[in-house]
């Protein structure tokens, strides 16, 4: 009785230490994804400050029930058109930088995406 409850604990423990060397090598590291997803809620970019690889491309997803878009505060960088609910918009960020961006319905809604990185060859 007391040997079998011993061989028990130490599988468990086995398995416990498995499951905790899988976890270690399953960690994602800096967002280096080539894509990323911003999410619109409640007049909210989230995560509101991104921090991405050059080449990433970010989503937004308009998840409120009232229309919203994306416009660079740098002239012309980048803009979407106005997305209703479920709505996306989806922009591939090239150049390293910080892009701050806002909603021109509601300017108060604001943004940062941070490209690290050095620019990739350019396309023809
Ligand atoms: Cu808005």
């Amino acid at each position: 009785m007391s040997v079998r409850t011993t061989i028990t604990r130490r599988r468990i423990f086995g398995a416990a230490i498995l499951v905790a060397a899988l976890a270690a090598a399953g960690l994602p590291g800096q967002a280096s994804a080539e894509e990323v997803e911003v999410r619109i809620d409640n007049f909210t970019f989230a995560p509101q400050q991104l921090t991405v690889q050059v080449g990433t491309t970010v989503t937004w997803t308009n998840e409120d029930d009232i229309p919203h878009n994306i416009v660079s505060s740098a002239r012309g960088a980048f803009k979407s058109k106005v997305m209703d609910t479920e709505g996306k918009y989806s922009f591939t960020f090239t150049n390293p930088g910080s892009f701050e961006y806002f909603c021109a319905l509601h300017p108060h809604m604001k943004g940062t995406i941070v490209v690290e990185g050095t620019p990739g060859p350019k396309a023809p």
